[in-house]
């Protein structure tokens, strides 16, 4: 049964070790210092299908909860808070700029499937060189063009893919923890890009509630 008794934001999360798509919008709401409760409910154990059925329609995290209304899925969480606080500035001013925000973001949320099942996001371990076949360093090598191409655009505007921070970077974040853990060998401007995300303080908060965590996912283990 969905709980619907809800009024303020929560965001319905899976293991901060673990969990990619949770990572994306919570570190959306925490850049954009947005108020949020956090709820977590930790995967694959057996408790995790009642709980998620709780709150999550497609028995999937994240879900955000808000002003009686349920939302599920990363990219569709962020499209709805970019909608709510507009003023916050979720995705980029300009229109152009919007739009190849929004590619990038929707090619992340759709794509790089040999990257996601060849190198699980861990934020605890250092699996140097694991996963590392010939069709995942095809998606890195989208990524990394990705990240190049962005960071020259926009260079003199910040530090972000398009300068500020924007829901482009909250979808690209977990794979720069990715890249630290299987210590995938980056291009100078794209592991500068990886440094500056790794310096977000939400970032560092993630990494190391991660760390805390005592949950231990096998088939996320090598
Ligand atoms: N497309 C979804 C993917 C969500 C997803 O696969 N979440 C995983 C955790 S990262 C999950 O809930 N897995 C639990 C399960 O499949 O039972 C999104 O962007 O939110």
């Amino acid at each position: 049964m969905i709980r619907i008794n809800m009024t303020q934001l929560r965001l319905v999360i899976g293991n901060k070790n673990y969990s990619s798509w949770s990572l994306r919008p919570w570190l959306a709401l925490k850049q954009f210092g947005v108020q949020f409760e956090e709820i977590r409910i930790p995967l694959y154990t057996p408790e995790t299908a009642s709980k998620l059925q709780e709150y999550s329609p497609s028995r999937k995290v994240p879900v955000l909860l808000h002003n009686h209304q349920i939302i599920w899925d990363s990219l569709a969480i962020c499209e709805y808070l970019a909608e709510e606080f507009p003023h916050l500035h979720w995705w980029p001013a300009d229109k152009t700029n919007r739009a190849l925000a929004r590619s990038i973001s929707a090619e992340m949320h759709s794509g790089f499937q040999n990257l996601r099942q060849n190198m699980p996001m861990n934020c605890r371990k250092k699996l140097p060189g694991k996963g590392l076949t010939p069709e995942v360093q095809k998606d890195i090598d989208r990524i990394t063009s990705i990240w190049q191409e962005f960071r020259q655009k926009f260079a003199t505007e910040g530090d972000m893919l398009l300068g500020k921070f924007t829901i482009a970077d909250a979808m690209y974040a977990p794979v720069v923890l990715r890249f630290i853990t299987y210590d995938v060998q980056l291009d100078s401007i794209s592991k500068k890009y990886a440094e500056a995300i790794l310096e977000l303080p939400a970032i560092q908060e993630w990494i190391q509630a991660a760390k805390n965590e005592t949950e231990v996912l096998s088939q996320y283990e090598f």
